[in-house]
C-alpha cells in the first residue's frame, strides 16, 4: 500500500528536497479539519516509501520483552481518536525573519494544521513490550528517514518524557481524519503527541526506546531549543537553549492576505488561534495597528482540548491604508506578546506575536 494521496497543487513549496510546504491560508481556513492534502509538510529527509504489511516498529530499552510490532498488530489494539493539532515550530517564522536574519524555512502561518487522529495509545504500545514506566524515564523514537547531512545526517530521532507518552491522548497513529497516513505524513505509523511542536510527532516510526535520559538524536539534543535573543549562531550555547515542548498561545488572519487591494467599507477578517490545551477565551481584532479592539466571534465547532478555534469578525476600513491586527487569550487570561522583536530568536521559533496584516483600502 503506497500514498494514495497526492498533495494539493496550490501548496506554497519552500524547498522540494527535503519537501517543505505549506498551504495557502484562505485554503487551510476552509476547513475545520485540515484534509490530508493541505497539511503542512516539514520533512528533515527524503519521505521513505514503506511497504506498510513488511514495516515493524520495535519496542526495546527499559522493557520486560522485546517486541516487533506490524501495522496490524497496532491496528487490533483498542483504537482511540484525538481531535489535535500539529504544529511546526516554525510557525510563522517569516514574522521573526522581518526583523533579523534567522535560519530556516520562512513559514509563513500555514504550518499547522488540525485533524482527527486515529491508532493506539503510546501508553498500550509500551504496555505491549511489558516497558518501566517510573518517572525520569524517557521514550525515545528512531525513525526511518535519514535527515540531511545539515540536520545530523542519521535517522531522524527525538523522545518524550514518560509523562506525556503515558498521557492517554499520545498516540502511535495510522489514521488521519479516517484515512490512512499518507507516505509524507508517516505511512505507516507516527506517533501525536498533541498540544506539544510537531517535532515531537516523529513520523515513520521505526523503533520505540525505553530509557533513563532523552534521545541523543540531533533533533531532540540538538536541535528545537528556543534561545535567548542575544544569542547568534556564532555563540550557540545547548545549554541555554530550552527545549520546546508544548506550544505557546498564537494566532493568525487567514484573510485578507498581506498586501491585498480591498473596497474601502466592511470588511470580514477571518483566522485561527491556538492554545495547547488551555482553551481560547477571546480573540481581539485592530483595524489600526492594535490602537483600537473589537472582539471577533468564536466559531463552534464542538469542545476538543487539542483542537484549535476558528474565529471571524468584521472591521469598517476608511479609504487609505491600515494594519490589521489580531491577538487571542486564553483561559490564564494570557494573550501574544505585541511584537515579533519581543521574542526574536536566531532559530525563528515559537513566532507568536500579534498578527499584523497590512491592506490598502480604495
Ligand atoms: N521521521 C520524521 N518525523 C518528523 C519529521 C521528520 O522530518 N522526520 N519532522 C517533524 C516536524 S519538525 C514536524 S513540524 C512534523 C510535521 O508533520 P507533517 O509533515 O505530517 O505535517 O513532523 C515531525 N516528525
Ligand atoms: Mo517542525
Amino acid at each position: 500500500m503506497l500514498n494514495p494521496f497526492r498533495k494539493h497543487p496550490e501548496l506554497i513549496v519552500h524547498g522540494a528536497h527535503p519537501l517543505n510546504a505549506e498551504p495557502p491560508l484562505p485554503k487551510l481556513r476552509a476547513h475545520y479539519l485540515t484534509p490530508q492534502d493541505l497539511l503542512y509538510v516539514r520533512s528533515h529527509g527524503d519521505i521513505p516509501r514503506l511497504d506498510g504489511a513488511a514495516h515493524r516498529v520495535s519496542v526495546g530499552g527499559r522493557v520486560a520483552r522485546e517486541v516487533s510490532l506490524s501495522l496490524a498488530d497496532v491496528r487490533a489494539m483498542p483504537p482511540r481518536t484525538v481531535r489535535a493539532v500539529m504544529q511546526c515550530a516554525g510557525n510563522r517564522r517569516a514574522d521573526m525573519r522581518a526583523v533579523r536574519p534567522v535560519k530556516g524555512d520562512p513559514w509563513a502561518a500555514g504550518a499547522i494544521g488540525c485533524a482527527d487522529w486515529t491508532g493506539a495509545p503510546l501508553a498500550a504500545v509500551l504496555e505491549a513490550a511489558g516497558a518501566e514506566t517510573g518517572e525520569g524515564l524517557h521514550v525515545a523514537f528512531t525513525s526511518a528517514d535519514t535527515c540531511q547531512p545539515s540536520d545530523g545526517g542519521a535517522p531522524y530521532g527525538v523522545s518524550l518524557p514518560m509523562g506525556k507518552a503515558l498521557h492517554p491522548d499520545t498516540l502511535v497513529a495510522y489514521a488521519m481524519n479516517g484515512e490512512p497516513l499518507a507516505a509524507e505524513h508517516g505511512f505507516p505509523l507516527r506517533v501525536v503527541a498533541p498540544g506539544w511542536a510537531g517535532v515531537r510527532s516523529p513520523k515513520w516510526l521505526s523503533a520505540v526506546t525505553v530509557q533513563d535520559r532523552p534521545s541523543e538524536a540531533h533533533q531532540q539534543a540538538g536541535d528545537y531549543k528556543l534561545y535567548p535573543s542575544d544569542m547568534q549562531p556564532e555563540t550557540e550555547d545547548l545549554a541555554r537553549g530550552l527545549t520546546i515542548d508544548a506550544m505557546p498561545l498564537n494566532s493568525a488572519v487567514t484573510e485578507p492576505a498581506a498586501g491585498a487591494a480591498l473596497k474601502a467599507g466592511r470588511l470580514v477578517v477571518k483566522g485561527y488561534a491556538v492554545s495547547t490545551d488551555r482553551g481560547i477565551i477571546r480573540v481581539d481584532l485592530s483595524g489600526d495597528g492594535g490602537r483600537t479592539w473589537s472582539q471577533a466571534e468564536i466559531e463552534d465547532h464542538g469542545s476538543s482540548r487539542w483542537g484549535w478555534t476558528f474565529w471571524h469578525g468584521a472591521l469598517d476600513l476608511p479609504p487609505g491604508e491600515h494594519e490589521i491586527c489580531a491577538r487571542a487569550w486564553d483561559a490564564a487570561g494570557q494573550t501574544q506578546p505585541a511584537l515579533p522583536d519581543d521574542t526574536w530568536n536566531f532559530k525563528g521559533y515559537l513566532s507568536a506575536a500579534w498578527h499584523r496584516v497590512r491592506v490598502t483600502a480604495a
